[in-house]
């Protein structure tokens, strides 16, 4: 039985990935924080699925805990997708943003290389590392370079960097996974996607009768969580360490978002979404659509969720809890 560690194990991907690989028949660590409601630190997983989960107490900012725990788990696979993950909230916390996602990094790849050099690594790099930057054919790749314009965007630069160079100085396999974004019914509802599917149906429902947003003309690249989470499998299982972008390799603006979900609900968004300069951004990402060209020939990768049927699985979910 393969043993995996996960940390962030709680979030959207953690829980999908656990639950992804327990399927496989996985043994699944992973750790959470000490918080003082402790009901909400599995709060994505169901009862039975809970059982069959080995969850320790431990935290990116530890190194200690990190590496004692994978000194006695010797996991074949490590996980790491703990983050501070929301892009305009860096900017509020950006010291604990960077010890997270750029020292909290460093800190499980020291455990690593000291506790257990033979297991493999996987990275969750983000598509926010490219900041504004574009290719001459409208897409980001592998070989694009990275200009954040977001300290949760520098943050991940750092930890992308340091995974490559550990790989290479102690020949360790160690790999990123450039996720553009995806989304879920368990994705956090300050998150865009989430934000605008909840608070339609709200609507709908009669529950409520505005939705304030911030920028409504960036460009997004989104896919459904559940795909990528089989993608960061792959990537890790891969005899090669190395990084791949995923992508569905299509974009929306955050207008043509709200404009499809508020249809789908018979609704004319116009009616009711207002911008409030409290959710723009000090520097916005304007545009990301990511070729992940690499992942689908070398292992085979592709979505089978498309920008329709992600935000369809949304809207239900969201009909099915309110109604
Ligand atoms: O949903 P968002 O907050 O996601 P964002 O900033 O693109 O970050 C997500 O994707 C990254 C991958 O590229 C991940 F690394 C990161 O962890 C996270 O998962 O915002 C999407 C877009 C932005 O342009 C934002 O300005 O939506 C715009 N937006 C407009 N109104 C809003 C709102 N975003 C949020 N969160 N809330 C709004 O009211």
């Amino acid at each position: 039985m393969k043993k995996a560690f996960i940390t962030g194990i709680n979030g959207q991907d953690g829980s999908y990935l656990a639950e992804y690989l327990l399927s496989l028949g996985y043994e699944v660590h992973g750790i959470i924080r000490r918080n003082s409601t402790s009901e909400n630190q599995q709060s994505r997983f169901t009862e039975e699925v809970r059982h069959r989960l080995n969850i320790h107490y431990g935290d990116m900012l530890d190194q200690s805990s990190l590496q004692k725990l994978l000194f006695d788990i010797q996991p074949d696979e490590i996980y790491n997708l703990a983050a501070q993950s929301h892009v305009r909230i860096s900017y509020d916390v950006p010291q604990f943003t960077a010890q997270t996602n750029a020292i909290g990094v460093l800190n499980i790849l020291e455990a690593y290389r000291i506790s257990c050099p033979t297991a493999r690594f996987y990275q969750a790099s983000s598509s926010e590392m490219f900041g504004n930057s574009i290719d001459d054919d409208g897409f980001q790749r592998e070989t694009t370079p990275l200009t954040p314009v977001s300290p949760y965007g520098c943050s991940k630069v750092f930890g992308y960097n340091i995974v490559k160079n550990y790989r290479n100085a102690y020949k360790l396999h160690a790999c990123n996974g450039i996720l553009f974004n995806h989304e879920s019914p368990r994705r956090g509802s300050n998150f865009v996607t989430n934000k605008v599917v909840k608070t339609a149906v709200e609507i709908k429902l009669g529950l409520t009768d505005k939705l304030e947003l911030g920028n409504m003309d960036s460009y997004r690249d989104w896919g459904h969580s559940k795909d990528y989470v089989k993608a960061m499998h792959m990537i890790i299982n891969h005899d090669k360490p190395d990084d791949f972008v995923v992508s569905t390799m299509k974009t929306n603006s955050v207008r043509d978002m709200v404009k499809y979900v508020f249809a789908k609900l018979d609704l004319n968004y116009e009616e009711y979404v207002t911008q409030n300069d409290k959710f723009i951004r000090p520097e916005e990402l304007k545009y990301l659509k990511g070729d992940s060209t690499k992942i689908r020939s070398i292992l085979g990768w592709y979505p089978e969720y498309t920008f329709e049927t992600l935000m369809d699985d949304m809207i239900n979910h969201w009909l099915e809890k309110l109604k």
